[in-house]
């Protein structure tokens, strides 16, 4: 077996290498989350903006999983990032890991980094359900395992929010400024929810606290875009040929990757725009537009296509009456945006269909089909309600919404059973135990569950009955037939 990637002596020169001296680097953000979208993203951009400067080092943490920083620990942080283009795939060493934390593990050096003067961005990638939103208010959800466990003890936190209040809590009563927290996860106005989680966490705590962070911490929102595929035994392999060592956490994504940030940073930030990114006023129409016309498009082709068993997302576009009713649905996502800054919708609708259809990515539809109950809302339940609201139809949503529901039955045409893999799974499972397999009794179901669909669907009874006249052709397995009503 190769020694691993802990140096870059004779790497293929084919294989770019970091830029910049690694030895400059300091522990100036703590990046929460330390998946292979952070991998392929967030210290992508970091990583080429070195180049031009800066000491910007990024300690990797994750919260639970230890699998990933414990193999970055072992690489002194270096991994490779392979970008798949449709006509060649490039390589290129990542250097701006300078150490890892596994929280699990070492939940004190967690703490005492939030609270170190060095710290100035703690930037997230931790997917929707770690925040502990209440989705009827929008706010926290104290019965969050997570929040009620921090809110019990906070000093000793254990999920995000606890640890953010707490090293937010420690700086202030060490007359530190606090650091920025960019949170990097597909949620709308992201920055905005994350400071009120925060707050509302922190005025249970001590209300001063809650005023001080109000007052002087920072929150920007941000789009987040790349699209990265869970690794897998290719992935490494690739690697370790390429580079003639053992790399646990190479990646790989697509040549797109966009940024949009808010500029608004408490204690300053490395130059990011040199790596591509765009700071602006306003992230909320990129946002919207990437949540509702890339993700809720991904959500349709997952639910659609896992069960029919298209295993990647280039399978399912490969069909030409499936990639038409995608491109509707982006059409329709379309019409519920406001302009967009500097971009054309149709003309972004093309580029995604063109990165949907990569035929270098095999992105998995049941890796996108995970969480589904944390993501419906803001990708497809919030668009249908305003075009059903201003009297327009959502016929592909119902399509979207229906897909969704017959994935949850949990077993494929073929009846193989799969893991719903959604914090709400367990309770999705129970309440569908010896229901009826007709539309009407699965989605009343699923429609009963409290707090995710909004009144304005559930009770329209037209639209739900699209729902559920979809729902039927989908358990019956006909997905042609979904598909061309879908289309009608
Ligand atoms: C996907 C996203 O898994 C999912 O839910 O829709 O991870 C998507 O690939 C990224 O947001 C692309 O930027």
């Amino acid at each position: 077996m190769s020694a691993p990637l802990t140096d870059l002596f004779d790497i293929d020169p084919a294989v770019e290498q970091p830029h910049y001296d690694r030895r400059q680097l300091r522990p100036r953000i703590l990046h929460i989350g330390s998946g292979a979208f952070f991998r392929a993203h967030t210290a992508a951009y970091n990583d080429a903006a070195l180049a031009g400067g800066g000491d910007w080092g990024i300690v990797a943490t994750s919260l639970r999983s230890t699998e990933t920083v414990d193999a970055l620990a072992v690489q002194d942080g270096l991994y490779t990032l392979f970008v798949r283009g449709t006509a060649q795939t490039d390589a290129r060493i990542i250097g701006c890991v300078i150490s890892t934390i596994a929280a699990a593990r070492e939940p004190h050096r967690l703490l005492e980094l939030l609270a170190d003067p060095h710290t100035a961005i703690v930037s997230l990638t931790v997917t929707e359900k770690a925040y502990g939103i209440d989705p009827a208010s929008g706010g926290l959800d104290t019965g969050h395992p997570d929040i009620a466990a921090d809110l019990a003890s906070p000093r000793a936190p254990r999920g995000l929010v606890g640890y953010l209040v707490e090293g937010l809590a420690r700086r202030r009563a060490a007359k530190r400024v606090p650091f920025t927290s960019l949170c990097c996860d597909n949620l709308p106005n992201n920055g905005a929810l994350l400071k009120r989680l925060v707050l509302e966490f922190a005025e249970r705590r001590d209300p001063e606290l809650a005023r001080w962070i109000d007052d002087t911490a920072s929150f920007p929102s941000t789009m987040v875009d790349r699209i990265t595929p869970a690794s897998t035994d290719a992935t490494l392999a690739d690697a370790e040929r390429l580079t003639g060592r053992r790399d646990l956490a190479a990646v790989e994504t697509e040549p797109f990757s966009q940024w949009i940030i808010e500029d608004s940073f408490a204690a300053g930030r490395p130059d990011w725009e040199r790596a591509g990114a765009l700071f602006v006023e306003d992230v909320t129409p990129y946002e919207k537009m990437k949540l509702r016309m890339l993700n809720g498009s991904h959500s349709l082709i997952a639910y659609l296509g896992f069960p029919a068993g298209h295993e990647f997302v280039r399978d399912a576009m490969a069909d030409a009456r499936f990639a038409q009713l995608v491109r509707l649905h982006m059409q329709a996502a379309a019409a519920t945006l406001d302009p967009v800054p500097g971009i054309d919708l149709d003309g972004y609708a093309d580029q995604l269909v063109a990165r949907f259809t990569n035929r270098a990515m095999a992105h998995r539809t049941y890796q996108i089909a995970m969480d589904g109950t944390q993501k419906l809302p803001q990708r497809l339940l919030e668009p249908a309600s305003e075009l059903l609201a201003r009297g327009d139809g959502a016929q592909t949503f119902a399509l979207a919404v229906a897909a969704w529901m017959r994935y949850a039955l949990g077993r494929v045409g073929t009846g193989r059973s799969y893991d719903l893999r959604d914090p709400r799974g367990a309770e999705i499972v129970a309440n569908l135990q010896g229901v009826q397999q007709t539309g009407q009794a699965v989605a009343a179901v699923l429609f009963a569950m409290p707090g995710l669909f909004p009144p304005s669907l559930s009770d329209n009874a037209i639209w739900r009955s699209q729902v559920e006249a979809f729902l039927d052709l989908l358990i019956a397995d006909d997905m042609e037939a979904a598909i061309a009503a879908g289309l009608r």
